[in-house]
């Protein structure tokens, strides 16, 4: 094991999209665990919209990240030194260690995965937190019903991609939207979604919702914000749910954009617009993996990974994610298990 760990550190608050000097990439002494801990060797780390959020100083539903921090995230990881009596060397666990090489955590605060189940990435991604979003998002804040007309945005996305799969699982038409053709041509080929856009070659979403939604949205996933998003208003049909889990094109405005205008749509076709968040469904995410698991494992909700080599590329990992440079989960990967 080295002697020095390496960890990225939150160096200032970004001003507009993220720059890579915003973060250092410093040496510092290896933790050693104490009673209760143990000592992690990170394999992936994840790179999030939701972290954008914490680099800004507000009130939010969690803490902002402070200068001098290491960057906090997700992690998959290798157990390599343990003072928890359920944990043993080489165990793979799912941690929040952020952006560094090694972390020392306390025991009841990770998850061990189970790398015969499937890869150990996915743990971040399609049966991790954005999976989850997806799953509890879609269907309960959602409360699709079989057979709708679903809208989803970010499409192509770690969350927007499962959503879509999952509207299919449940016999329903899927029209998703996306930032590039590739995009567009793998939800739909790839993915079965049975029509999808690309939002930076439209200028009158709402003629484009009109063409591919013709019989209406009922459920709209929104991960975007922004002009799409208003042209849904026009396009919902009667009792419909726009499900509001991001929305990424305002995430890096430094001016506040315009609110909504058409509101009143709502009141005639009586539909809803409500917020979630994904830790609001905590005591039920083992279910919701449990049946994710099952339909990864029959093929019937399929992921996709952009995975970037080595933590000294996690800052632009980031930076590249929040201007749609993935599809599917954006991970990095900092170490092999052994
Ligand atoms: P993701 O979709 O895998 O990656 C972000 C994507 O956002 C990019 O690939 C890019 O794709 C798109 N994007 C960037 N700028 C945009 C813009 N101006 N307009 C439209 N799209 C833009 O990320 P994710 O992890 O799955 O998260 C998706 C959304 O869900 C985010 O808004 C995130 O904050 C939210 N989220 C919410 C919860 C919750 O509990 N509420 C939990 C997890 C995630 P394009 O090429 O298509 O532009
Ligand atoms: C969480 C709730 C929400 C969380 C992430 C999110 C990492 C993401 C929110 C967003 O992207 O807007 O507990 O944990």
């Amino acid at each position: 094991m080295p002697e020095q760990n390496r960890q990225y550190i939150f160096a200032s608050r970004p001003v507009g999209y993220p720059k890579e000097s915003d973060f250092n990439l410093v040496s510092s002494p290896m933790p050693t665990p104490g009673d209760g801990e143990v000592l992690i060797r990170t394999c992936y780390l994840s790179v999030d919209p939701y972290m954008r959020g914490r680099m800004r100083k507000s009130k939010s539903y969690a803490a902002s990240l402070e200068i001098g921090d290491v960057v906090l995230g997700g992690t998959v990881g290798q157990v390599v030194n343990s003072k928890h009596p359920d944990f043993h060397e080489g165990d793979i666990v799912k941690s929040y260690l952020g952006w560094q090489e090694y972390g020392v955590a306390a025991g009841n605060s990770i998850q061990k995965v189970d790398p015969s189940l499937a890869p150990i990435s996915t743990a971040l991604g399609v049966l991790g937190m954005p999976g989850l979003t997806a799953y509890f998002g879609l269907l309960e804040t959602g409360q699709l019903e079989d057979g709708e007309h679903v809208l989803v945005s970010g499409a192509a996305g770690a969350v927007g991609s499962t959503v879509g799969q999952i509207a299919k699982i449940k016999g329903c038409r899927v029209v998703g939207v996306a930032g590039t053709d590739e995009k567009i041509n793998h939800v739909v080929n790839d993915l079965g979604f049975d029509d999808a856009f690309n939002y930076n070659s439209v200028t009158d979403y709402d003629a484009k919702l009109q063409a591919l939604c013709s019989d209406g949205v009922d459920v709209y996933f929104d991960n975007t914000g922004g002009p799409v998003t208003d042209a849904v208003f026009l396009n919902i049909n009667l009792r419909g749910r726009m499900v509001i889990c991001g929305q990424i094109s305002q995430y890096n405005l430094q001016e506040p954009d315009l609110g909504p205008r058409l509101l009143w749509q709502l009141i005639t076709k009586r539909a809803r617009v409500e917020g979630m968040l994904v830790s609001d469904f905590a005591e039920r995410h083992e279910d919701g993996l449990r049946q994710m698991g099952e339909w990864v494992r029959a093929g019937k909700l399929k992921y996709k990974e952009t995975i970037t080599e080595g933590l000294e590329n996690a800052a632009s990992a980031f930076i590249s994610m929040l201007k749609g440079g993935n599809i599917g989960k954006q991970l990095v990967k900092v170490s092999e298990p052994e």
